[in-house]
């Protein structure tokens, strides 16, 4: 992490200003203007805040903008944003737009295939989600069930998310990359009744599975206890392209049959303003992964106001994340923030090397995209194969680009700065979490100076601070330590889906009255942060998070394995790539074959994500004498150092001289 701080300080003298014809037309034009608005924030966060929440439509107006306990020292965690009020996020995004825009698009769905695409527009999407949503009542889905949804991206996973919504049933969407047994301990986890899933998902050249995966978790849910009633299935991949999709009686449906037969009238539910809207599920540093619960009224505020500013976000335009839903991401900036505002929302199915590199700047200039947001790890991905494949299309319809998921090393910015955006786009560096709801650390793109590598200066309302190695605040300019946020903001999550006090250990108890981030950062002599990575036992590969621990317990849960301890690694193209070290039990041989078949068993485990990119065997590992685990040393050893700094309070020292003798074999 050292290293990183250094290489990104010396990146500070670069500013990059916005063009004066963006700044012209900018919501936020001017530094003036962003700081008299944020001191507005901090200084009456109710009125800022209930001015931002007034353009929604509301059942029954709030009786308080907000309540909260931020200090664990002084009671529960507790956090409210509009109190007394009742409205439906569902409502809001689309029957609220149906007098202006029924017929403009909301959804355009570009395929895995190019070619193959679908748009559907307010009064389309409208129809089917009311469809669907009585598909669900019809189900016995009621207000406060939990749903889960294992979709690829195909509309239908939005439509199952807006229906949720609608009904106020509680989505809880899982990536389609994960696999069987990480489906299964969120089913257990939310105690859902229903799953929605598909036959089989397009990747690139090829087609895969989902519903046999489903069914796997289903019966090992079974196995716990745990039994889901009613599967609804859409057709995505259909027969002959060799995804099996066998369909239990009695318990899987067909979402086509369903969608036939429902009414397309489904009034809304109208929701307490802290009614729960979603579970989304991250990694951690200990156990397993927690469900991140957000509520209605405040990440509905949040989302469309982050939308419009971040993204300069104006009627008409064409705007794109390239994220998937199953992640936060995909969640607040392709679905709700977007449809909040009315916007044009692109989903992709495929990703971005197929059929090749230049797949983004085709769909670009396809649907004559805005504003593209996007992660490092893809940015770096396609720079890799050269510039003529972005440069062999138009791109002339971007005015805006964005980044999020991990830190943005200066080189990939600069590359897509200049040769995507050609220098006339300017870039928002966007820092957020799963658990903030939306984005809290982030240039406006009329406004801020830009500085490749820094996320630049807090959104409205957001009051970050850091903190040293004491647990005191540090003032003034030019400082780092562990980042933290001083005051509730409406997106934030508001506990841990069935352990509240999971949640106040986790967020709230390593600073009273703070609410703690995981990363580290630093604050320049401008003010502005540059986030440096996680200061706990996460990694982030590829913008995704991962515990150390849960790839640690997926090696452990092979026969083979005694021991085994995790760490990331500088990763040219994933950002931090996973490095195992491994210990074998009695009567067990290292071996290339095992290797292979340990990075399989984890991928099989929690899903290719979370796959090893090395598997360094170790006799035994580093450890003090009270049984701690070195991963300071471990971590150095994977990046390739050879001095490991001061080693005398290992319980034997001999262990680095082997542990570096395995690495050559
Ligand atoms: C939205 C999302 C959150 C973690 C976060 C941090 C890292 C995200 C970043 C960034 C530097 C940025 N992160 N955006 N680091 N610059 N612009 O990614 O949520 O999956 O929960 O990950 O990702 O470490 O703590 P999530």
């Amino acid at each position: 992490m050292s290293e990183r701080t250094d290489q990104l300080v010396s990146q500070r003298g670069e500013m990059f200003y916005p063009p004066a014809a963006f700044a012209q037309k900018a919501h936020v034009s001017s530094m003036e203007q962003y700081r008299q608005m944020y001191r507005r924030s901090i200084e009456d966060p109710e009125g800022f805040w209930a001015e931002a929440a007034e353009g929604f439509f509301w059942s029954q107006k709030w009786s308080d903008v907000r309540r909260f306990n931020f200090k664990r020292s002084q009671g529960p965690i507790d956090v409210q944003w509009f109190a007394g009020g009742k409205t439906n996020v569902c409502y809001n995004c689309l029957d609220r737009h149906l007098a202006t825009r029924a017929d403009q698009p909301a959804l355009i769905w570009e395929g895995n295939e190019p070619g193959e695409d679908q748009v559907l527009t307010y009064a389309q999407l409208h129809e089917q989600v009311c469809r669907f949503a009585n598909v669900l009542r019809g189900l016995g889905v009621k207000k406060g069930d939990r749903v889960t949804i294992y979709l690829p991206m195909i509309v239908e996973l939005a439509i199952a998310m807006l229906a949720c919504a609608r009904i106020g049933a509680i989505h809880s969407v899982v990536f389609g990359g994960f696999s069987a047994e990480s489906l299964k301990d969120r089913i257990i986890d939310s105690q859902c009744r229903l799953l929605i899933t598909s036959d089989g998902a397009f990747r690139g050249a090829k087609a895969v599975t989902l519903k046999l995966i489903a069914d796997d978790a289903l019966d090992s849910a079974a196995g716990e206890g745990w039994r889901v009633d009613k599967v609804v299935v859409a057709r995505r991949v259909g027969e002959g392209k060799g995804v099996d999709c066998p369909m239990t009686a009695g318990r899987d449906l067909w979402w086509h049959e369903l969608m036939e037969a429902a009414a397309p009238v489904c009034e809304a539910e109208w929701m307490d303003a802290e009614d729960p809207l979603f579970i989304l599920y991250t990694s951690g540093s200990t156990g397993k992964p927690k469900g991140v619960l957000h509520t209605t009224g405040g990440y509905m505020v949040y989302t469309a106001l982050t939308h419009r500013y971040v993204f300069d976000y104006h009627d008409g335009d064409v705007y794109w994340c390239t994220a998937d839903i199953g992640w936060v991401t995909g969640h607040s900036y392709i679905l709700y923030g977007p449809l909040l505002n009315g916007a044009r929302s692109l989903m992709f199915e495929g990703v971005p090397t197929y059929p090749d590199s230049g797949r983004f700047w085709e769909v670009v200039d396809k649907w004559g995209v805005n504003i593209f947001y996007t992660a490092p790890t893809a940015i770096r991905a396609i720079m890799r194969m050269g510039d003529e494949l972005v440069q062999k299309s138009d791109r002339g319809s971007l005015r805006l680009l964005g980044t999020v998921g991990e830190p943005i090393n200066p080189e990939a910015w600069r590359w897509y700065n200049e040769v995507v955006g050609e220098g006339r786009c300017p870039i928002v560096d966007t820092w957020w979490q799963t658990e903030t709801g939306g984005i809290l650390i982030t240039p406006l793109p009329g406004c801020t100076p830009t500085k490749p590598g820094s996320a630049t200066l807090p959104f409205f309302g957001v009051e970050p601070a850091l903190m040293d190695d004491e647990g005191k605040e540090t003032s003034g300019n030019g400082v780092s330590g562990r980042l933290v946020i001083k005051a509730p903001w409406p997106g934030q999550l508001r506990t841990t889906y069935g352990n509240h006090e999971r949640f106040e250990t986790v967020y709230f108890s390593d600073f009273d009255g703070y609410y703690f981030t995981g990363d580290g950062a630093r604050r320049d002599e401008d003010g502005y942060y540059w986030i440096t990575g996680r200061v706990d036992d996460v990694i982030n590969v590829s913008g995704h998070r991962m515990g150390t621990a849960e790839v640690e317990s997926a090696l452990v849960s092979h026969p083979a394995v005694a021991e085994a301890a995790v760490v990331g690694f500088p990763h040219e193209i994933k950002g931090q790539g996973i490095y195992a070290y491994v210990t074998l039990r009695l009567g067990h041989d290292y071996s290339d074959e095992l290797a292979r078949e340990l990075i399989e068993h984890v991928r099989n485990q929690i899903g290719p994500i979370a796959a090893p990119d090395q598997i360094h065997w170790a006799p035994a590992l580093p450890k003090t004498r009270s049984g701690k685990i070195m991963r300071r040393i471990l971590r150095k050893m994977a990046a390739g150092e050879t001095s490991f700094g001061d080693t005398s309070t290992l319980a034997d020292p001999t262990v680095i001289g082997t542990l570096v003798e395995m690495k050559s074999k």
